[in-house]
């Protein structure tokens, strides 16, 4: 049973503790307010883009919002944004959008982004790169000091022809940064398909990117390579939720 303090002279409310999923939240909302009624906008993916696309549907059936058109980058946001009766389009209808909205994977200080976990990094970035500004949304469990200093996964999407050539090459690319690359299976221990129907090479690294221009421009180089998952110079503004408030980068 709870334990009381019956002593207390003022007894004050138990402070409420945030959730992870209550911070990624508190991000959404906030980096909603950029958007406004007539805007063209890149709706992400991942489950704190998912709060947004959900506020967005909300603020729309409240008649808050209007004139509002989507562009989806997966399809698991194209249904989300379906069931919500957001209106949505492509990037070849509006090859510029006004805003995007999306998570991300790792924060660095200059705003410098891994993402990809989600497998949707192909179309994010096309998305994200027609956009006239780009808003990430995130907790602060994201923030790194260095790209791939999370020891968690930075994805690249690669043809399924030449996968396995392309695994080896990636490693020997990030050899100094002990890097082990690993293709990404899905819940049955199949190879992931992403929504190009491409597969991805995980690679995990043991010290952060020494250089990720550098580190960029040579993974793109390998034939085969469909796309990476560091997103550079791309994000105009970052909003942190962390449980001493939200903070916004930009
Ligand atoms: C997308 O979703 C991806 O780029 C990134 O991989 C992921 C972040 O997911 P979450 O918001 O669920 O942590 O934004």
């Amino acid at each position: 049973s709870p334990i009381r303090c019956l002593s207390s002279p003022s007894p004050t409310p138990p402070a409420t503790v945030l959730s992870q999923d209550d911070l990624k939240k508190v991000a959404a909302v906030k980096a909603v307010e950029y958007v406004k009624s007539g805007m063209v906008l890149g709706l992400g993916t991942g489950s704190t883009a998912a709060f947004v696309v959900a506020e967005i549907g909300a603020l729309l059936s409240a008649g808050k919002l209007s004139g509002i058109v989507g562009v989806p980058t997966s399809k698991r946001t194209f249904e989300q944004a379906t069931s919500l009766g957001i209106p949505l389009s492509t990037l070849d209808e509006h090859p510029r959008l006004d805003l995007a909205i999306d998570g991300a994977d790792e924060v660095d200080p200059d705003l410098n982004l891994v993402k990809g976990r989600g497998g949707a990094l192909l179309r994010e970035k096309m998305v994200e790169a027609a956009s006239d500004k780009f808003v990430v949304v995130a907790d602060e469990t994201k923030l790194v000091t260095g790209l791939g200093g999370s020891g968690l996964a930075m994805p690249v999407e690669v043809v399924q022809f030449c996968w396995k050539y392309n695994q080896t090459r990636l490693q020997e690319l990030f050899k100094e940064e002990g890097c082990e690359a690993k293709l990404r299976l899905d819940s049955d221990g199949n190879p992931y398909v992403t929504d190009n129907s491409n597969y991805i090479v995980d690679l995990y690294f043991k010290t952060p990117i020494t250089d990720a221009n550098v580190a960029g421009n040579e993974i793109s180089d390998l034939q085969g390579v469909v796309e990476h998952g560091l997103f550079l110079d791309m994000a105009t503004a970052v909003i942190i939720a962390g449980k001493e408030g939200v903070s916004i980068k930009d």
